[in-house]
């Protein structure tokens, strides 16, 4: 039988369930380990405050650890909010006498302003667990805090990191998050000397409660699986990041992000798929359509609900070709197998995230009428206005046509059109919510095509 990596997290519980071990614990499923939680202390609060926080006796934390212990085991813990010197004691204690790896997030304040970690705590935590973990997670208010250097710029977070590392961690994570760029969120892992600097798009959005708990968790679900300390900071980084795309809108204060979105995200690619082969079966079955596939050949793609990039959208690789009188589809559907149509959706999506497929055809002034006359919305973006600069970039056009074509008409049209510029096919692109509803509009415009007697 398969052993299941097992994790567990030593924290604060949060009723909203944004944080603390709630969160902690949607992460470790999510990333498909066996998670468990002992509790240190029961907070009241909410997405905008805290109220009261209740700490568990000692000798009880204790017992829920030697209880783990006395039967299933522990792999891996990682700490989360460590009120009092005497939590911090005895949880070091523990973690010492079973030689257990551990990921130590030094939590001290919440997202709504509250102490987690009394005032005179602090040293207890850096003196006491530091050098037993083997990372530790702070954001870049705690590494000011315990390395006593302003950082403003990552010059700054990698001399924090460098003072952190002498407490005694194998590895040190400072979580950049808006500190060091508008447009990007940084952290910065230092181990064994060396830094390596994480990046993403910087979600803008205001439910980041236990953004911090989710992240130090999935390196810890992920360090168990036996990965890296290296790798797993990096799944981590994306994860959390899929999980701050994810967040919920709810509460009046910091709505909670939504660490289960990665198996929403992976569940999605199969139903992703099967919707492109859908697509393909009603092409292939209705030869007509041939009339409507352009000299460079058809793709269709079809891109996850979350996608940021050409590796999120499936399409067909080597498109979809006519063969004598039918229509076939070179190979299956595969996610990053186009690049001119994903990047096309993935402006869109930035106007209506909903409108996640796309499909060519021919150009024709006909095709185009017929498109109108189905109740379309048709718009346009003429090459030839398009700079060097734009048209030198590999990709660059169709994400500067879809937004030209969207600002003409004041909202994400049905059909792009462009009428082409020298060596440039023109080119006429149906979008929609699925595959298969352009995959259905397509063979209604080719069926009413060949009505109207035109080739
Ligand atoms: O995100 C840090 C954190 C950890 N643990 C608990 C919390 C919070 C933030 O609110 O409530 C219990």
């Amino acid at each position: 039988m398969e052993m299941v990596p097992k994790v567990l997290s030593i924290a604060g519980s949060d009723p909203d369930c944004g944080a603390g071990i709630q969160a902690d614990l949607k992460t470790f499923t999510a990333l498909g380990v066996y998670g468990m939680t002992v509790i240190t202390s029961v907070t009241a609060q909410n997405t905008v405050e805290l109220t009261a926080i209740h700490d568990v006796p000692v000798d009880v934390i204790k017992a829920q650890i030697e209880a783990l212990f006395g039967d299933i085991g522990v792999d891996i813990v990682k700490t989360g909010m460590l009120h009092t010197k005497e939590i911090i004691e005895v949880v070091a204690e523990e973690i010492r006498k079973h030689h257990l790896p551990a990921v130590v997030d030094p939590v001290m304040v919440s997202k709504s302003g509250a102490h987690l970690l009394e005032r005179d705590a602090k040293n207890t935590l850096i003196e006491t667990l530091f050098n037993l973990a083997t990372v530790v997670t702070p954001n870049a208010m705690e590494a000011e805090v315990i390395s006593d250097k302003k950082i403003e710029v990552i010059e700054d977070a990698k001399e924090a990191a460098k003072k952190i590392a002498k407490f005694g961690p194998k590895a040190v994570v400072i979580k950049g998050g808006h500190a060091f760029s508008d447009e990007k969120a940084f952290d910065l892992l230092y181990l064994d000397g060396d830094f390596t600097i994480f990046e993403a798009k910087r979600v803008k959005t205001k439910s980041t409660h236990g953004a911090g708990c989710t992240f130090a968790s999935a390196v810890a679900a992920e360090l168990a699986k036996g990965k890296s300390i290296k790798d797993a900071v990096g799944i981590a980084k994306d994860f959390t990041t899929i999980a701050l795309r994810s967040g919920f809108s709810i509460g009046h204060g910091f709505g909670p992000v939504n660490p289960v979105a990665h198996l929403y995200n992976e569940a999605e690619k199969y139903h992703v798929i099967n919707n492109l082969k859908e697509a393909l079966e009603i092409l292939e079955s209705h030869p007509e359509f041939s009339s409507l596939i352009p000299e460079s050949q058809t793709n269709v793609a079809m891109a996850l609900p979350l996608a940021d990039d050409i590796v999120d959208i499936a399409a067909i690789p080597g498109r979809i070709v006519k063969v004598g009188k039918k229509i076939k589809a070179s190979s299956c559907p595969e996610f990053g197998a186009s690049s001119h149509i994903a990047r096309m959706i993935l402006t869109i999506m930035r106007f209506n995230n909903k409108i996640r497929s796309g499909l060519n055809i021919k150009y024709s002034e006909e095709t185009l009428e017929v498109c109108k006359g189905l109740g379309l919305k048709v718009s346009y973006y003429d090459r030839m206005e398009e700079s060097s600069k734009i048209k030198k970039v590999e990709g660059m056009s169709m994400s500067w046509g879809a937004e030209q074509a969207i600002k003409r008409i004041g909202t994400v049209p049905d059909v792009i059109y462009h009428k082409g510029d020298w060596g440039k096919e023109p080119m006429i692109v149906l979008l929609g919510k699925t595959a298969v509803e352009v995959a259905g509009t397509a063979i209604k415009l080719s069926n009413l095509r060949s009505k109207s007697g035109k080739k």
